[in-house]
């Protein structure tokens, strides 16, 4: 059985999670509206990874005999200066991600629950990539410094983004 403080932590996560597919969604919505439709559909994929990172925090609370309580979740931002700029905002938002992610690693090394450490392992290495594909794409946008034949290039680019081979496990 899970600690009524874990369980609490895991329960905030559950909102970080499903307010990162909320981002997501907003920055594709940003993009389509900007008719740069890779990006959109990048930005659509990253919102779909986070709803299947959302469904493993969530099986694994229920699996612990813990209680998942769903609270509101935020109103993202709907606008961005240019594609750099939501880049660099998804960019930092995944090292808040990180840091809340290492902060439960913490708690559970704390509290002598092995479980939940165990099951954190996963999402530490998955925000290495999450951190890394956001500034892979921030810095070709600060190299290319807004030409509009760069941005259309890697529009086309980001159209061949295919869904994660690494599905969360079913609830
Ligand atoms: Fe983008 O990693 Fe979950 O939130």
């Amino acid at each position: 059985m899970i600690s009524q403080a874990m369980q609490d932590t895991f329960n905030k996560q559950i909102n970080e999670e499903l307010f990162s597919a909320y981002l997501y969604v907003s920055m594709a919505n940003y993009f389509e509206h900007t008719s740069l439709k890779g990006f959109a559909h990048w930005m659509r994929l990253q919102s779909e990874e986070e709803l299947a990172h959302t469904r493993r925090f969530v099986t694994y609370l229920n699996d612990r005999g813990g209680r998942v309580v769903l609270d509101a979740i935020a109103a993202p931002q709907i606008e961005w200066d240019s594609p750099l700029a939501a880049f660099e905002a998804a960019y930092e938002h995944e090292c808040h991600i990180s840091a809340c992610i290492n902060a439960m690693v913490t708690q559970s090394v704390e509290e002598k629950d092995h479980a939940s450490h165990a099951f954190l392992e996963w999402f530490v290495t998955e925000q290495v990539e999450e951190e890394a594909n956001a500034d892979d794409i921030v810095q070709q946008l600060k190299l290319m410094d807004g030409a509009p034949g760069g941005i259309f290039m890697m529009d086309r680019e980001l159209a061949q983004r295919s869904a994660s081979a690494d599905p969360a496990p079913a609830e």
